[in-house]
């Protein structure tokens, strides 16, 4: 069966921010990202400022407005700081565009290619859940450290000496109608169900929310869509939806193949993660259930790493609280040892974490 939607991976994820300097600082110090490019006034961009890091083959891109009346800004004082685009690698902009807006997507901006000294790039952008784009990017012509237009840019700190984590492992979406975006994803991209989700069934038992995970067929991509559901208390889903203004990312989990070495530094640097409780690690059943990992669970409950195994490996996973103000985008470190779920075994310590927290900001 041919690939209706090739996908070579996730190109970048792309931040609106109220001030793009300040979250490049932030990004490089606590999470250990290298910037590698800049664009703004001083390089002929009247209306922005935009960092580009990288940490191996994470790129997050940091926008922000550097005046007033841009939709840049609207933007921000809409939804505070936020993920506006989950860029995708393509081969073939123009025939995935193409594919897409014959499916139903929304096109925000047809094929076009643009170039600078360092070769061209072919994008093209279209809709998906809220205000969140899609742009697909192929690359294959070009040797620039981002796009052109954006140029080469030192490091704003001394990036450390091993990186925190490098690659984007899934970027979760939270809607208001799960299925329809599921169906979306289908239909516009070719994206198929993982086997995981959570149904109506533990949706009310301990958290009141409904998801599914789309993929395409290499599994580079994925993306787990949330919806709230009516629980005994407010769903988690349904303060971020109240609170971002609209469907928009939720976290974005980001594989790491030392998540005890990164969770010290990134705590060491200010990140706060969320907390477990010690009942979680003295549970006999998850002792059981877990076996043998890496590290002794000691190392695990010490720093409050979550660990779930299923039919093919296990996984230690770990939460941030809110990264901006507003109780919105997270994110997750996720070190993979066979296992391609999502920690299902871990939904129900991890909901009641998210719940507390909520509690704190009087949301629940
Ligand atoms: O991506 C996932 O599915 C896991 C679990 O609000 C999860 O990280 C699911 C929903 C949620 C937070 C985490
Ligand atoms: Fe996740």
């Amino acid at each position: 069966m041919s690939d209706v939607f090739p996908v070579k991976g996730m190109d970048a994820v792309v931040f609106a921010v109220g001030n793009a300097r300040q979250a490049a600082h932030f990004y490089s110090t606590a999470f250990g990202m290298r910037r590698v490019a800049y664009r703004g006034p001083e390089t002929g961009c009247r209306d922005e400022a935009a960092h580009v890091l990288e940490s191996g083959g994470v790129r997050f891109v940091l926008r922000g407005p550097v005046r007033a009346g841009t939709d840049l800004g609207r933007h921000v004082a809409e939804h505070g700081d936020g993920v506006v685009d989950l860029s995708i690698e393509v081969p073939d902009v123009e025939a995935a565009y193409k594919h897409a807006v014959a499916q139903g997507a929304r096109g925000l901006e047809a094929p076009h290619t643009v170039e600078d000294e360092y070769g061209k790039v072919v994008l093209a952008s279209i809709a998906t859940y809220g205000e969140t784009r899609h742009t697909l990017v192929d690359r294959s012509n070009y040797s620039g450290p981002y796009l052109p237009g954006y140029q080469p840019a030192e490091p704003l700190v001394e990036p450390p000496a091993k990186r925190f984590f490098q690659a984007i492992d899934h970027c979760v979406g939270n809607v208001e109608r799960m299925d329809e975006w599921v169906d979306f994803y289908h239909r516009v991209m070719g994206f198929t169900d993982m086997a995981e989700f959570i149904g109506d069934d533990i949706a009310t038992e301990y958290s009141a929310l409904m998801s599914k995970v789309v993929a395409d067929g290499t599994r580079k991509v994925k993306f787990p869509l949330n919806e709230p559901a009516t629980g005994k208390r407010k769903s988690q889903i349904e303060e971020y939806l109240e609170f971002y203004g609209g469907p928009g990312v939720q976290h974005i989990a980001l594989a790491t193949n030392d998540i005890l070495a990164s969770v010290d530094a990134m705590r060491a640097a200010g990140v706060e993660f969320l907390d477990t409780p010690d009942s979680y690690y003295e549970d006999p059943e998850l002792r059981a259930r877990i076996g043998e990992v890496r590290v002794p669970v000691e190392e695990l409950q010490k720093r409050r790493i979550l660990v779930d195994r299923d039919e093919d490996g296990y996984l230690l996973q770990i939460f941030t609280k809110p990264v901006q103000d507003r109780p919105t985008v997270f994110f997750e470190l996720i070190e993979r040892h066979g296992s391609l779920g999502f920690g299902k075994g871990n939904f129900k310590a991890l909901f009641e974490a998210i719940e507390r927290e909520q509690a704190r900001r009087g949301n629940l």
